[in-house]
């Protein structure tokens, strides 16, 4: 038996809280319990205020995708919503796969209900009747708690044909993920989906011109898409007053590793790294953080000051990614750790492409040449991963091969690892 979402978040319960405020609170089997907690005034609001009336709202707020790579979702909206091709489609892209990442997860066991709205709002804004929510495979407690809660929402009225009487038909299908990372990338996704291999397209074009089935389609993440609902129930004014000016909102962080209180922590954007482990309980001697999972990158223990916004990780040359923190103290054997991390990309690649499919080969091998001399590199070893990492940044086709080395080549650079 898995653990309920609540136990997966400290502050569960705690007042103030913006996305993860049903947690443990709400519960996830009951419609009508979501809707005494305020469910369902956002797709109110949606309907007053119109399609249009939405996007620009949306657009107002800030709001910027929370899978990691930061693009604003208004922008998308629009881009969509403003093609004559028909129809439209929202795919919810929920196949949380990147290393040391579970908020989508939390969300959709603990308030499921949020997603299956907030996909109702998006739909409605860019002209889509049809939405899929693509799912992790591995997530089956999930799977079960949204099947219900989308079987509910339609015997209500909520879903289906004439939503709300209000004209507008939306309907959700679930498509589970197959244990691929791969399908996480948004096009392969859409492949995976259609039913051919997941492999990444090249764009442009991009989604919102030619997306599922080769139709304008919005891909959003789960954590993005329930944002939406605090921007239409407080307005984009007050959403857009959280945060800093240009990371707005509130922000999940999926902290791990050697703290006292893992778990997912809700904060505005701006607050610290030392902030955050300060809330998790930071290990006695922590040695280094790895933000942003293993397309991340590590952080020195001395760089704690370091703003949680995507602008602050920027200028401090890493990167927020989807929200992880790992915190590792110095009883961790960082080589290991990166073997691990190469093992998975060289596992993960699609293969679709050669600078991927061979350099995530290449980066392995060396590791482990550098780990059979226990820990320490040749200085050829060192130039050869630089090399390789270089290659795959610049010519791969998709994100996974593009930072493959990112996690290496901080670990080489930022922590001194080989030395
Ligand atoms: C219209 C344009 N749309 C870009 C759209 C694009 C996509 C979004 C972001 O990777 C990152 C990656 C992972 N007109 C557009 C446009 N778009 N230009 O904007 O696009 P892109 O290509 O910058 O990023 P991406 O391929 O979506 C996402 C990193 O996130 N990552 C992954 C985390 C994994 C999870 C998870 O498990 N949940 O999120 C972690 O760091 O490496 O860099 O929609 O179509 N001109
Ligand atoms: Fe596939 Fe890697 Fe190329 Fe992406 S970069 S398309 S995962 S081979």
């Amino acid at each position: 038996e898995e653990p309920p979402a609540a136990l997966a978040v400290p502050q569960a319960g705690q007042d103030g809280l913006v996305l993860l405020k049903n947690i443990g609170v709400v519960d996830p089997y009951d419609l009508d319990d979501y809707r005494s907690h305020g469910g369902y005034t956002a797709l109110r609001t949606a309907f007053s205020i119109g399609p249009a009336g939405v996007i620009r709202e949306v657009k107002d707020s800030g709001l910027v995708g929370r899978g990691g790579a930061a693009f604003p979702t208004g922008v998308k909206w629009q881009a969509t919503a403003s093609q004559p091709d028909h129809p439209h489609y929202l795919v919810c892209n929920a196949d949380e796969s990147e290393p040391g990442t579970f908020k989508d997860r939390v969300i959709m066991e603990g308030d499921p209900y949020a997603l299956v709205e907030s996909m109702t709002i998006a739909g409605y804004a860019i002209g889509a009747r049809q939405g899929y929510l693509y799912l992790r495979g591995e997530y089956p407690r999930a799977l079960e708690r949204l099947t219900h809660a989308i079987e509910q929402a339609r015997s209500r009225g909520l879903l289906g044909e004439n939503i709300m009487g209000q004209g507008y038909d939306f309907d959700i299908e679930i498509r589970r993920g197959a244990g691929a990372y791969i399908c996480g990338e948004e096009t392969a996704l859409f492949n995976s989906i259609e039913g051919y291999r997941g492999e990444p397209r090249s764009k442009p074009p991009f989604p919102v011109e030619k997306g599922l089935f080769g139709k304008p389609t919005v891909e959003n993440n789960v954590e993005t898409l329930v944002n939406v609902l605090p921007i239409l129930t407080m307005g984009a004014q007050a959403f857009a007053a959280i945060g800093t000016e240009k990371s707005t909102g509130p922000k999940l962080f999926c902290v791990s590793g050697n703290v006292e209180r893992p778990g997912i922590y809700e904060l505005p954007f701006g607050a610290t790294l030392g902030d955050l482990l300060e809330l998790a309980g930071p290990p006695e001697r922590l040695k280094a953080v790895l933000l942003g999972g293993a397309a991340g990158g590590f952080v020195r223990a001395d760089e704690l000051d370091i703003p949680l916004t995507f602008e602050g990780t920027r200028e401090a040359g890493t990167t927020l990614g989807s929200g992880v923190v790992l915190a590792l103290d110095d009883s961790v054997p960082l080589p290991r750790m990166l073997l691990r991390i190469a093992e998975f990309f060289r596992d993960e690649s699609c293969g679709q492409c050669v600078p991927c499919r061979v350099g995530t080969v290449r980066q392995e091998e060396t590791l482990h040449r550098i780990a059979d001399r226990t820990g320490a590199a040749a200085a050829e070893d060192i130039a050869l991963l630089r090399e390789v990492g270089a290659a795959m940044k610049d010519a791969s086709i998709c994100g996974l091969g593009q930072t493959a080395w990112n996690a290496v080549e901080s670990a080489i650079d930022r922590l001194g690892a080989y030395e």
